[in-house]
């Protein structure tokens, strides 16, 4: 017979986690009782949504399910908005929440939520555990069903009772959920019809997603662009699945995305969709998009197929298994690579019409565009960018050279703020070799910055660039352009010393203001063994460009 934490604590063993990000509460104590003794680290984080985003960030990067536990009532709902950022990437996770006992839910217990009901919408799926002897099966399903299919957080409640409580110990070796089978193959009669669809195709466009990163299927991606000779395009969540240095790669495409990615997506015959969802950040007005494209659409999520763009060959698959597939029958097809050399000379003509420009920046101000290129310069091939969310995000799409899968994370479908440092915690714990680099504005550092705390605990450096623009910066730039300038509530005038702020969380803090003081400062953060906080002043009227208008269509894009 074994007790509910027991049962817990060997699970997880079991599915081979060696990281849980938490805060604790009463109720998990016979649970941290039992992990005392375990080889599991729990990473004491300062907020449960910080624990949520380095599960997260964690997963990311390592390419495993994140786990993050956190006690009842405000302890889960504070996890609300990590799960949320999970669900909307599709990012493996698997949060535990301590619960009231099962003879006292309903009753507005002490620290009681709801956390199944209020989280239905935005995990894959979640459990009350209200049987002991449902719990190993409950968590061996958990941990199934977060890293199959398309992938997602799942969240299992823990009333107290259950985890007091004994029964017979058995870790169920298969886990089988009737009307649950993810489809990874693809059909071959739809992969064969692409085939034939791209041996036609004159002006095809490669629009990779978040997907070829989650299915780790770039080297797939290389090979079929290589072989065809088709430009690549990448959503937000899709970079570093392409090379950025390599020839074929037009950059981010949609709101923020390069002029040329999107005049080519949209004046193309052919857009082979891989692992993307055709969000409206992409697509903008949905009936002007790529008018004269055949769409083929892969994706493991049936439902993501059709959903915004009517698609005219959906498979449905792993996109690595469906590529590996697709290459085969491209190889059996092609006699010769085509040059494409008139799709090119187009695309060259867009590039030059509007090439990602900045000019100087004014003297005690630095220009963002110039800091994330240097910092692209300066750090290696491996290092790991997280970002919040704004224009510093943007800048860091458009001008970061990212090379390699699984080097960048932001909240794409979300848009959280905060959630760059707590997940630049997650990406070092799994990936300690790598340089890990948080890009964030001054609001969105204000969010979450206590977690420096956490990363001086556990000896976890990175580095951390505060743009202060004291704005609110995104939002700002959406009443410069339309709210001619009436700005209201993006004003951050009052702000921290950053410097002070960073040490007094165990941080080294550095305030720049010149371009040479910030590459001696950024090459000695990068030797440092504590976190570091530099904290770099730009101009409040920076903006984002190029900009399509939400709900716009590339016609309407704004260069400047
Ligand atoms: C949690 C959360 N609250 C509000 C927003 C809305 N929002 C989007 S961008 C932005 C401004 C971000 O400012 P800052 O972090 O300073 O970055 P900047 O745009 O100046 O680079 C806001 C408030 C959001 N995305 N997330």
């Amino acid at each position: 017979m074994k007790k509910g934490s027991e049962i817990i604590v060997e699970c997880l063993e079991r599915e081979n986690v060696k990281h849980i990000f938490g805060l604790p509460g009463a109720v998990l104590c016979d649970v941290y009782d039992v992990l005392h003794d375990s080889p599991i680290d729990f990473i004491i984080c300062r907020h449960e949504q910080a624990a949520a985003h380095a599960a997260d960030g964690y997963a990311r990067v390592s390419g495993k399910t994140g786990v993050c536990m956190v006690t009842s009532g405000p302890g889960a709902t504070n996890i609300v908005t990590g799960l949320a950022t999970a669900y909307m990437d599709s990012i493996p996770m698997v949060a535990f929440t301590g619960q009231v006992p099962t003879t006292m839910i309903g009753d507005d217990a002490f620290q009681e939520a709801d956390i199944a009901g209020i989280t239905r919408t935005i995990t894959k799926h979640n459990y009350l555990v209200n049987d002991i002897k449902d719990l190993a099966r409950i968590i061996r399903e958990a941990f199934y069903i977060a890293s199959t299919g398309r992938p997602g957080p799942v969240l299992v409640d823990l009333p107290k009772d259950i985890i007091h409580s004994k029964t017979k110990f058995e870790y169920p070796e298969k886990v089988s959920i009737r009307g649950y089978n993810p489809n990874l193959k693809g059909h071959p009669k739809q992969i064969e019809k692409i085939a034939v669809k791209l041996s036609e195709a004159k002006r095809p466009v490669i629009y990779m997603g978040g997907g070829v990163i989650l299915s780790n299927a770039s080297r797939e991606v290389e090979e079929l662009a290589h072989m065809l000779n088709i430009p690549v395009t990448s959503t937000l969540m899709g970079l570093g699945g392409f090379p950025s240095n390599d020839k074929l790669f037009l950059g981010m495409l949609g709101m923020h995305g390069t002029y040329w990615a999107n005049m080519a997506t949209n004046n193309s015959d052919l857009i082979i969709a891989l692992g993307a969802r055709f969000d409206d950040r992409v697509t903008g007005r949905i009936d002007k998009f790529a008018p004269d494209a055949t769409v083929v659409h892969i994706d493991i999520d049936p439902s993501a197929i059709s959903k915004n763009i009517t698609v005219d060959i959906p498979v449905v698959g792993d996109v690595k298994e469906v590529l590996k597939h697709l290459n085969e029958e491209v190889k059996k097809r092609i006699k010769s690579k085509p040059k494409r050399t008139e799709w090119f000379k187009e695309i060259e003509k867009w590039k030059a019409k509007h090439p990602l420009l900045y000019g100087d920046g004014k003297k005690g101000y630095l220009k963002p565009q110039w800091v994330i290129e240097k910092i692209s310069e300066l750090a290696d091939d491996s290092a790991i960018i997280t970002t919040d969310v704004g224009q510093h995000q943007m800048w860091t799409a458009q001008y970061f050279k990212f090379k390699k899968p699984r080097t960048w994370l932001t909240s794409g479908g979300l848009g959280t703020m905060g959630y760059g440092l707590p997940a630049a915690i997650g990406a070092k714990m799994a990936n300690p070799k790598s340089i890990v680099v948080n890009i964030s504005g001054d609001g969105s550092f204000q969010m979450n910055c206590q977690e420096i705390a956490t990363a001086k605990t556990y000896g976890v450096p990175f580095i951390s660039i505060v743009l202060n623009n004291n704005s609110y910066g995104m939002v700002r730039q959406y009443q410069t352009i339309f709210y001619k300038k009436r700005y209201y509530a993006t004003d951050l005038d009052f702000n921290p010393d950053f410097v002070k702020l960073a040490e007094s969380l165990g941080a080294e803090g550095y305030y720049v203001d010149d371009e040479k003081k910030f590459i001696d400062i950024f090459k000695k953060s990068l030797k440092s063994k504590l976190p570091v906080v530099i904290e770099v002043k730009i101009e409040k009227d920076e903006k984002v460009f190029p900009m399509v208008p939400a709900g716009g269509s590339v016609k309407d894009i704004l260069v400047d």
